[in-house]
This record gives C-alpha cells, structure tokens and sequence, in this order.
C-alpha cells in the first residue's frame, strides 16, 4: 500500500518537475518567456531569484534608471601645498562639504610634522605613529568646489590631559538650530598603540569661522568591556532626520590582525548628548569611512572597502535598516557629499552630486601622506547625467597588471605545475 503510495508520488512529482523545470524548452501558456524588452515593472510571471530581486531590490531593474546607482569622477584640488608631497603634510578625511556665507566650507584632518609616519613604536611627541597622528582640524573655502583657499586651524590639539591632547582628526560638521557643531575622533595615544582607539570629542561656534570653543569632554562614548566598539568610535557623522540628530560612526573590532569594521548610530536631541547608541548597532556591516546622505524619505549611504557588503550603495527607509541599492565601483575614500538638505529635517532627500574625498598613500610609503580630490556623481533626484549612469567604466589594462602576483603566488603556481 505505501509503495503504492510513494509509486504515485512520484510520478506526481515527475509530471510536475517537467510542467515546471528550466529544461523543458517548450513553453505552455502558464509558462511563457521572459519578454525580450526588460520589463520597467515586475512581470507578473513565475521569476527565478535573481530576477525577483532585479525588480524588488533596486530603485528600477537596469542601473542607467537606478536613482541610487553611480559612476564617480575623480578632479585635482587648486590651492593645497604638500611641501612637494615628501610625506610631511597630509590632509584627509574630509567633513561633509557646506554651503555658507556664499562659499564651500569643508574641514579636515592636517598633519605637518618633521617626518611622514613612523609606526608606534618609532613615534615620540613630535614624529607622528600614523597619517592622522599629531593632527589638528584644519578648514578651507571654495567658491566652485575646485580652487579651495586654506583658511588654518579649526580645532587645534587641545592641552593634556583634554580628550584629544595626542590628536584631533576625522571631523564632522552639524548645523542646529544657529550653531555649528564639529566632531571629531580625540586620541589620547598615539594611533597604532594598542589599536586604532580614541573616542569622539566636540567644538561648537556661532559661525563656520569660528572661534571654536571645545567642549573638552566625551561626546559619543566607546562601548562597554566586550561591546563590538569598545576601543574606537571613529569618522562621527551627524545629519538631522525624524527631528534629531543621527550621527554615524564606524568601528574597528575583532582580533587585532583581522579587523571588522562595521558601522553605528547614535541618536540625540542635543548636539553635546547624551546620544543614546541604536540597540540593533551596528546598522551597516561594510564599509571604511562614513558617507551617508538624505535621500527621499529615508538614508542612502556610500558602503566603501572593506566586508560583504563593500561597493555598494545602500538605503535605509527609516535611517536603521539598510538594503543594498546598487553596487558600484571605484568609490570615494572617505567621501564627504555636499549636501544641501544635511540639516534641514528633510522628508524627501534630494541626493547628491559631488564632495571631497582622500587618497591616502599617495606617492610611496616612506613618504606616507594623503591628499583632498573632487569626486562628482549622479545620486540626486535632481541630476539625470547619463554618463555618471555608465554600468561600467573601462580601465586600462596596465590597472590590472599592477593588480600582479606576489612572489609566493608566482612560486605556489610555478610548483604546482
Ligand atoms: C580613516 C578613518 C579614521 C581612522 C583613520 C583616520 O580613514 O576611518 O580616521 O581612525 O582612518
């Protein structure tokens, strides 16, 4: 009788596979093909899972119509002097890019020290451990976001033992109610001690020009003993949304020589805290630095570099829950978008199309420093530039052979044969 049954079953399933599989080659009425001209909406038609998420995942099915898909372009900055690039200036890790008083502002991490970096255990209280070691934040004005004028020291190191005595670097710009807030990682050692571990300090002004006045405390604190960002709150980046402020952060976690570094959020009313840490941190389990942006009624953010999820471009319909939205390539390190609804409590985020962003190394290691570019895109609801919308860019084929093997790759592949 059961033999019977699972005899009958069986056959069952056969017809059905054969009604349903990929293989038949003849299409029923129930079955037919994909159509030839890609549908702009979902078909309503059985879809394998690559297709189902073309059309679930993404803004639109082809990347040329994907709001949050982008190329970018990278341009020389005029007006920045780096002693002849020997390694003894750096400017990096720029802030979201301003616009006040008719001009850009934009405000960064400078280092000008005797000699480029020389690692922890060389530095001292004058050679730098790292590129953003023995920094200060230093600021410039543009008036087209190509020539930028040096305007000098924002926030200087402030004396021991206030946070951030060692170094301020990676800062951010927030405008609330009149008032502009900076913040900025505040190392009390050296970089490269322990870890890379500092937490995020604060300076307020009544104007982009300052003065600046140091609040000379903790702002957004590490994580408790054991937490995923209990050595380092780094690249703080605050924007307003659902009224408040939402500031960003990455953090660098797991064993010491395989690093995670993933990012959080952190939520306050008062620029100065207490921010009270998302409880489903960290929110995005990719990325470098931290470039997010309003865009309609949620959060688009720029995922760089490093984990699963690097080269591409998310969004967040509520500032917590991101989704991958496009993969791209070539992104900006570091980037720093000029966005003109940053703080305007926005509901319909209008995207962006430029910023400044760092190369680090950029001539050779012994003379370790990083420079500012340009990078522009298409990622607002405002730009339609199709040649930003490319869904590939070609590289030279030198590109790729800089990519080379190593001299124990080239030695495993030659014993292998
Ligand atoms: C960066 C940022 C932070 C890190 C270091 C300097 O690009 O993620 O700022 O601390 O590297």
């Amino acid at each position: 009788m059961k033999t019977k049954f699972f005899q009958n079953l069986m056959l069952l399933s056969i017809v059905v596979l054969v009604l349903n599989s990929c293989g038949t080659g003849t299409k029923t009425s129930q079955n037919k093909s994909f159509p030839f001209i890609l549908p702009k909406e979902k078909p309503d038609m059985p879809l394998s899972k690559a297709m189902e998420r073309n059309y679930t995942n993404y803004s639109a099915p082809k990347p040329q119509d994907n709001e949050l898909f982008s190329q970018f372009k990278y341009t020389k900055l005029e007006g920045f002097n780096y002693n002849n690039h020997n390694g003894t200036i750096s400017r990096r890790d720029p802030s979201k890019v301003i616009f006040e008083n008719g001009k850009y502002y934009v405000w960064y991490t400078y280092r000008n020290t005797p000699t480029p970096p020389q690692g922890a255990k060389k530095c001292n209280d004058t050679i730098p451990s790292a590129d953003w070691d023995l920094s200060e934040i230093w600021y410039a004005t543009s008036k087209d976001g190509l020539t930028w004028e040096e305007q000098g020291v924002a926030i200087p190191r402030p004396p021991k033992p206030n946070v951030g005595w060692r170094s301020v670097s990676t800062s951010d710009i927030l405008k609330w109610k009149g008032k502009y807030y900076l913040y900025y990682q505040g190392f009390n050692e050296a970089s490269g001690l322990r870890g890379d571990d500092c937490p995020v300090a604060a300076s307020y002004a009544d104007s982009p020009d300052g003065p600046w006045t140091a609040v000379n405390k903790v702002v957004i604190p590490n994580g408790e003993e054991g937490a995923w960002d209990q050595y380092s709150i780094h690249d703080p980046y605050p924007l307003v949304y659902k009224d408040k402020i939402y500031l960003y952060y990455k953090s660098d976690f797991n064993e010491k020589n395989d690093l995670i570094r993933m990012q959080g959020l952190a939520i306050s009313d008062n620029p100065l805290g207490p921010f009270k840490k998302c409880d489903v941190n960290p929110v995005i389990t990719s990325g470098h630095e931290t470039t997010l942006f309003p865009f309609k009624g949620g959060i688009a953010a720029l995922v760089i570099r490093d984990g699963n999820e690097h080269n591409t471009i998310q969004f967040a319909p509520d500032g917590i829950n991101f989704d991958i939205a496009a993969i791209t390539e070539l992104m900006p390190n570091a980037g720093g978008p000029f966005i003109a609804d940053a703080f305007t409590n926005t509901k319909d985020g209008r995207g962006i199309t430029w910023g400044i962003s760092h190369f680090t190394n950029y001539t050779k290691w012994e003379e370790n420093h990083s420079i500012l570019v340009r990078f522009d895109c298409d990622l607002s609801q405002d730009l339609n530039d199709p040649a930003m919308k490319n869904n590939h860019i070609y590289h030279r084929p030198e590109v790729y052979f800089k990519q080379g093997l190593n001299a124990t790759q080239l030695k495993r592949i030659k014993e292998a044969n």
